[in-house]
């Protein structure tokens, strides 16, 4: 892919993003170009993967639940419950589809940037970490010490932003879906192995 097809994907993703979740997005799309570099993982690969992470991010709940029908993706009780985390796998629908991105792994990666999932390419852990690590994030704890991590240690880094994750949507009682606990569990064995 060339730098223009990237350039013209950045203009098409800002049309449909409000300005603070586009920052958000380059922020993200950088970070995980960084952490390709340290990784080894394609370059190209993830700046697309970043790029296009949230493109879904900004359509209203009706929206979301209006295109899941109508491109026949499954709604799951707890995605019934919690809309906001149908952007992911509409995302990454929209990105096969409207973005033309035929590589399996960009499209699982973002499918998977909300929740995770056991077993998780580099890639994909690469977009899900550069989400919660990117420079305009404030909010997560200790973000020092898991930004450092990012670059030292990624399955260590991984189950620092699960845990932590987790335990932020403990506090809200928010309802857990159960692959976010299901990614937590697979992700403290491997450590713990
Ligand atoms: O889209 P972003 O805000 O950049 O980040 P994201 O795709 O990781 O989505 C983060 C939001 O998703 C955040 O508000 C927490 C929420 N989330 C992640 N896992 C779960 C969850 N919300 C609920 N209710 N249950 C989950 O398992
Ligand atoms: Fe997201
Ligand atoms: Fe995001």
């Amino acid at each position: 892919m060339s730098q223009l097809k990237i350039d013209k994907m950045k203009k098409k993703v800002q049309n449909h993003l409000d300005k603070v979740r586009y920052e958000h997005t380059l922020g993200v799309m950088y970070t995980a170009g960084a952490l390709a570099m340290r990784y080894q993982v394609d370059l190209e690969k993830a700046l697309v993967a970043g790029l296009l992470h949230d493109c879904a991010k900004c359509l209203s709940t009706d929206k979301k639940l209006k295109l899941c029908e109508k491109y026949d993706l499954t709604v799951s009780a707890s995605e019934r419950k919690n809309p906001g985390l149908l952007h992911a796998k509409l995302g990454a629908y929209i990105a096969e589809k409207k973005y033309d991105i035929m590589d399996k792994e960009i499209i699982d990666a973002i499918a998977y940037h909300t929740t995770g999932r056991p077993g998780m390419t580099l890639l994909g852990k690469i977009v899900y970490i550069a989400d919660y690590i990117e420079p305009n994030r404030n909010e997560a704890p200790n973000l020092d010490e898991v930004r450092r991590l990012a670059f030292v240690d990624i399955d260590k880094c991984l189950y620092v932003v699960l845990k932590d994750s987790l335990a932020y949507l403990k506090t809200r009682n928010e309802v857990i879906d159960p692959m976010t606990e299901e990614t937590y569990l697979y992700y403290k064995e491997v450590l713990e192995k």
